[in-house]
């Protein structure tokens, strides 16, 4: 770490401001060129603190920039994570307004639901082992720098671009399903967007899981029983705009839906 403690916390409270007030930034790199990979996920923890002391809990975690796709579209090419909050929570079918955003984009993605506390350098196989099971998602992200533009550091700073995110009704074990390869559809307005396959997370979702799990134990931690994982999406994100109404239908595991107003 670089950064003394006052500076994370200044970094933190700027990130943690432009997510509440929905008012972009500039990236934080250009004023703290000295940031590393490491400072970025301290501040990251640090605005959860600054969200858990209004109330909000953390409910899980959400890996970014596991797809090809999305590593070209961001220009960005490591995988990184976040953290979910219960404020982040999106009911299927909800709506949500398009104003409460600075810029927000839709992704296709898939959720692990966790059965079992899990931490250390796992391989995908064993990081199966701890979930419960599977179903489809869409996450809503929204940078906070301007133009959705960033480096691979202010990124994580801000909590891989966290927002909302919805959870399908259908929760399958991992067993039951081809994880692998399941195909998934999302539409807007009935024209459909993007297609992709769970292949395209990091060649299998588990491996997603397993990397999360990897990385979290640099810092001593892991995954608790009872959260929520999401892989990463398996598609470019596409940008919202008030009136569309968004689904994506997965193999196996139905569809999962969300409107902006
Ligand atoms: C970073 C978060 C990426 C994903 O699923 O790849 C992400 C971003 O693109 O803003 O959530
Ligand atoms: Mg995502």
């Amino acid at each position: 770490m670089t950064m003394s403690e006052e500076v994370i916390g200044k970094l933190a409270k700027a990130v943690d401001e432009a997510a509440r007030t929905s008012e972009s930034l500039v990236m934080l790199t250009a004023e703290n060129p000295e940031m590393t990979l490491d400072d970025a996920y301290t501040i990251q923890r640090a605005s959860m603190e600054r969200r858990k002391a209004r109330g909000e809990e953390v409910i899980g975690m959400k890996m970014g920039l596991t797809s090809t796709a999305k590593m070209e579209q961001m220009g960005v090419h490591n995988p990184i994570y976040g953290h979910l909050t219960d404020a982040m929570v999106i009911g299927d079918g909800e709506t949500i307004e398009f104003d409460a955003y600075c810029h927000p984009r839709v992704e296709p993605e898939l959720a692990f639901i966790i059965k079992e506390d899990i931490s250390g350098a796992v391989d995908a196989r064993q990081a199966l082992s701890a979930v419960e099971g599977v179903c489809a998602a869409l996450e809503v992200i929204d940078s906070r720098y301007q133009d959705f533009k960033f480096t691979l550091i202010d990124v994580v700073a801000d909590n891989a671009s966290s927002t909302g995110f919805v959870l399908g009704p259908v929760v399958k074990p991992a067993a039951d399903l081809d994880l692998g390869n399941l195909g998934m559809v999302m539409s807007i307005n009935g024209e459909v967007v993007e297609t992709g396959s769970s292949a395209a997370i990091l060649e299998h979702p588990a491996r997603s899981l397993a990397a999360l799990i990897t990385m979290l134990s640099e810092r001593g931690e892991g995954l608790k029983a009872g959260q929520v994982v999401l892989a990463g999406a398996a598609t470019k994100a596409v940008h919202l705009k008030p009136g569309d109404q968004v689904q994506l239908e997965v193999d196996s595991l139905g569809t999962v839906a969300l409107g902006v107003s």
